[in-house]
């Protein structure tokens, strides 16, 4: 399989993240990357290449321009204000204030575009999620003209990352970006599968009433865990989109037996409605010594899951969202990749 990576995903290094009250060095760290990339390389999972650019118009196809243009300039704003640390927001209109209009300072407008306050945006957190994404469409365009699956070394991830907030360490949603583009593309259906630990309430959002890009989403139940306020079962799309949101939220403490049930269920109702291309939003955080996380996912399951996926039968690909656990985290992703291909090698 071909890895897509770019060294400047580490371009985005944030000193901060608000953790349990205290502000931490962040979970999603440059050298996750490095861990991954060196996995990649030992496995020989496949040649790794360089992303190609695609400027902004694939975001600007799922992301709001004035969203888009916050993000460009915020770090600016933010120094030229005068603030001394990373900027975190801290402040946004609550459900007593409905109909506000957007401030025009940075501080307000940082909430504003704010889901969450775990994230900081610092220096280079736009250019690294401009090669984030093209990291993504690389892969895409790699598996739209050979049918062969790709992996896009994704950071930061994206899948929290709506229309309009950026929060979860999310800023553009490299998966929907991605399926988005497999669409305009020429094909008329596709799947977003998110087996994140963390519900993937961006990529839900951003396609909700929609028909041809079905999200199926594996994760932590939301009265348990982030982002807690969407996720639940009930959740099925709304107007054309009724019955292409799929969500299998699981309790705290789930073992491999419970959840491949669970990816099975999901993959049949990929089939179910013919989707065409499969996009993974592989985050490996479901690993029971996850540091944020509580399934109980071993090494020796993620080749499992590779070849589950692979029994669909779709060009896929695989595009890098969480996983905290820095030293098994290249095992666990290539695992699933490489269980993925070998899966693959046995059918042709
Ligand atoms: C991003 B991705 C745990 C708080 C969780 C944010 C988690 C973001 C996860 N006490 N904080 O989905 O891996
Ligand atoms: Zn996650």
């Amino acid at each position: 399989m071909l890895t897509f990576h770019s060294e400047s995903t580490k371009l985005r290094r944030a000193k901060t993240e608000l953790n349990e009250g205290l502000l931490m060095t962040p979970f999603e760290c440059p050298e996750r990357v490095d861990l991954v990339l060196e996995r990649v390389r030992a496995s020989g999972l496949g040649p790794v290449q360089a992303p190609t650019r695609f400027g902004l118009d694939p975001v600007l196809a799922v992301h709001d321009r004035d969203y888009v243009e916050f993000l460009a300039s915020c770090w600016e704003e933010w120094k030229a204000a005068g603030m001394a640390g990373e900027a975190i927001p801290n402040i946004w209109p609550s459900r007593s204030m409905p109909g506000v209009r957007i401030p025009e300072h940075i501080e307000g407008r940082l909430g504003h575009y704010a889901q969450t306050g775990e994230t900081s945006i610092c220096a280079n957190t736009f250019e690294a999620a401009e090669v984030s994404k093209d990291i993504a469409l690389s892969a895409l365009g790699h598996t739209l003209e050979s049918g062969e699956p790709s992996f896009g070394l994704c950071r930061p991830p994206g899948h929290h990352a709506s229309s309009n907030q950026f929060g979860g360490y999310c800023f553009f949603n490299n998966a929907a970006i991605a399926a988005e583009q497999a669409l305009r593309h020429g094909h008329s259906r596709v799947a977003v599968l998110d087996i994140d630990f963390h519900h993937g309430n961006g990529t839900q959002e951003i396609f909700y009433a929609r028909d041809d890009v079905i999200v199926v989403s594996l994760h932590g139940d939301p009265l348990h865990c982030f982002p807690y306020y969407l996720g639940h079962a009930d959740e099925t799309g709304s107007g054309r989109g009724e019955g292409f949101n799929v969500n299998y939220p699981m309790p705290p403490g789930t073992d491999y037996a419970r959840w491949s049930a669970a990816l099975d269920e999901g993959l049949a109702r990929i089939r179910q409605v013919g989707a065409e291309l499969l996009v993974v939003s592989l985050g490996v955080d479901t690993f029971e010594h996850d540091p944020i996380s509580s399934f109980k996912l071993r090494s020796d399951d993620y080749p499992d899951v590779g070849r589950r996926l692979a029994a669909l039968g779709l060009p896929t690909v695989f595009l890098l969202e969480g996983g905290y656990a820095v030293e098994e985290i290249g095992i666990n992703v290539v695992n699933v990749l490489s269980g993925f291909d070998a899966a693959l090698a046995r059918v042709e």
